[in-house]
C-alpha cells in the first residue's frame, strides 16, 4: 500500500483512511486515479475494521476528469466506462465498510464513488449534481444502478434532464447521505461511525456488505433464503453466543445507550 502522488492512505486504530489528494482540479478523477483507487480497495490489510474516504480541500470530487475525454472509439468509451465499473466494484464489495466524507461538488463520477460507499456523511456545504447530462454524455461509472437505487429513477432522471443541483440537506432527505454535519466535522462523524462499526461482529459487517446487497438484487423467493442462511451462519458465531449472553445476563447496552 503505497502513497500514490493524488491519492493518500493512512492506517489509525484499525482504520484506513483514503483520502482524494488533488484539490488544484477539485479532486476530478483520471485514469490513474480510478487504477489507484482500485488498487487500494482490493487489498485492504486484514488488521483494518472499516475504511474512510475523504478528500483534501473543499470538493469532494469534480467528477471525470474532463481534459482526458478525448475522442474516443465505440469500444474505448465502453473500456472506460467498464473500468470504472470495475473499480467501484471494489468499493461496494471491499472487505470492510466504507464511510465517505463529503463536501463542497460530489457530482458526476465524484457521486458514483459516493453511492459505492455504504455510508456518506455530507459537510453542509456538499452540492449533489450530474453534469453528465448538460456535457452532452451520460454515467458511466455505475450511477444509473446505484444513484438511481439511492434516491429512484424519476429523481435521477430529473437531476440529469435539467442539472438539478441538490444542497446537502435536500441530499439527505432524498437518501443521497445518511448523514449531515456543521462544516469541517465530517471527518470527526465518520470517526465516530467507523468507531461503532469497528465494535460490531465482523460477521454482521460481512453480511450487510456482501450479503444484503445481494438480496436486494434476488427475486423474493431465493433472498429469504439467503436471508436464512446468513441469519444462521451469523448466529451460530462464537461472537453472536457471547453478545447474546452479555445482554440476557445484563451486561449488554441497551437499545440507544
Ligand atoms: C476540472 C474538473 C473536471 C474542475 N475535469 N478539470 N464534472 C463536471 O462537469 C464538473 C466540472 N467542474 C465544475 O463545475 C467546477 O470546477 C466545480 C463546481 C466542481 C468547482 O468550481 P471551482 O470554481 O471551485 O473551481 P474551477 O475554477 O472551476 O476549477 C479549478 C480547476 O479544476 C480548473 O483548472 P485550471 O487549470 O483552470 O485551474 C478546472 O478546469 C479544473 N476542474 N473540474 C477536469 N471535472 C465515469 S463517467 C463520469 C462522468 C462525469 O463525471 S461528467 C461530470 C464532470
Amino acid at each position: 500500500m503505497g502513497e500514490n502522488k493524488k491519492i493518500q492512505t493512512e492506517i489509525t486504530d484499525q482504520v484506513l483512511y483514503i483520502k482524494l489528494d488533488r484539490p488544484e482540479k477539485r479532486n476530478a478523477i483520471n485514469d490513474d486515479i480510478i487504477a489507484e483507487l482500485e488498487a487500494i480497495f482490493s487489498q485492504i490489510p486484514s488488521e483494518i475494521k472499516c475504511i474512510i474516504l475523504h478528500s483534501t480541500g473543499k470538493h469532494f470530487s469534480a467528477g471525470l476528469d474532463l481534459s482526458a475525454l478525448r475522442e474516443r472509439s465505440l469500444t474505448e468509451g465502453i473500456y472506460h466506462s467498464r473500468m470504472w465499473h470495475k473499480a467501484l466494484d471494489t468499493i461496494q464489495y471491499a472487505s470492510v465498510p466504507v464511510v465517505a466524507v463529503l463536501k463542497g461538488a460530489c457530482v458526476g463520477g465524484g457521486l458514483e464513488i459516493a453511492a459505492a460507499c455504504h455510508i456518506r456523511v455530507a459537510e453542509k456545504s456538499t452540492f449533489y449534481a450530474l453534469p453528465e447530462g448538460q456535457r452532452g454524455i451520460f454515467v458511466g461509472g455505475g450511477g444509473s444502478v446505484r444513484i438511481s437505487k439511492l434516491i429512484g429513477a424519476a429523481r435521477m432522471t430529473d437531476m440529469m434532464l435539467t442539472g438539478r443541483v441538490y444542497t446537502a440537506e435536500d441530499g439527505e432527505k432524498i437518501g443521497l447521505s445518511q448523514y449531515i454535519c456543521e462544516e469541517g466535522e465530517g471527518l470527526t462523524k465518520a470517526r465516530e461511525i467507523a468507531h461503532k462499526i469497528t465494535a460490531n461482529a465482523p460477521m454482521t459487517n460481512y453480511a450487510l456488505i456482501q450479503v444484503l446487497p445481494r438480496i436486494v438484487e434476488a427475486g423474493k423467493d431465493s433472498g429469504l433464503m439467503m436471508e436464512s442462511l446468513m441469519a444462521a451462519i451469523a448466529q451460530e458465531a462464537p461472537e453472536a453466543k457471547k453478545r447474546l449472553h452479555d445482554f440476557l445476563e445484563g451486561r449488554a447496552k441497551k437499545v440507544g445507550e
